[in-house]
């Protein structure tokens, strides 16, 4: 099983600020995490990041037909992206959301997820572990 990890605005930053809020693991750190996560699991994942929304809709466009799950951390546009709602609903892949953090628990602005909205499964609040539910629970399923 494919797994695409995709990885939206200001994440390039892990470990390298706010480490109190996202922890000292660096981006590449995340990548290594998530090939080792899937592997273990019986899958493959190809893990990419990106500041720019529309490179979000790009590469969720893109995955079908090679892709079997994708793994969605979209950062701040989880909260604005009417767009990347779209697109998930449009490429008819399963979609799990994933966070770091707990967003319910943060500012009220966070509460809301478009994400969400299309996503068929939520993981957060588990900082890199997160990622790796959301892994298992492709593998574990058959996507
Ligand atoms: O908890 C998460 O994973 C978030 O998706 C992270 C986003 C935030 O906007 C979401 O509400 C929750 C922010 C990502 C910013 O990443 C940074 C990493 C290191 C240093 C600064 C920012």
């Amino acid at each position: 099983m494919k797994i695409l990890v995709l990885n939206g605005p200001n994440l390039n930053l892990l470990g390298l600020r706010e480490p109190e809020l996202y922890g000292s693991r660096t981006y590449p750190d995340l990548v290594e995490f998530c090939r080792g996560a899937a592997s273990a699991a019986g899958a493959e994942a190809e893990v990419r990041q990106t500041n720019h929304e529309g490179v979000l809709v790009d590469w969720i466009q893109q995955a079908r037909g090679v892709f079997d799950a994708i793994v969605l951390n979209a950062a701040a546009y989880t909260h604005t992206s009417v767009a990347i709602l779209d697109a998930i609903k449009a490429v008819r892949i399963p979609v799990a959301e994933v966070h770091l953090t707990e967003p319910k628990e943060r500012e009220p602005f966070r509460r809301v997820s478009y994400v969400g909205m299309a996503a068929e499964a939520v993981f957060s609040g588990r900082g890199f572990d997160s990622y790796a539910d959301a892994i298992r629970h492709f593998a574990a399923k058959g996507a």
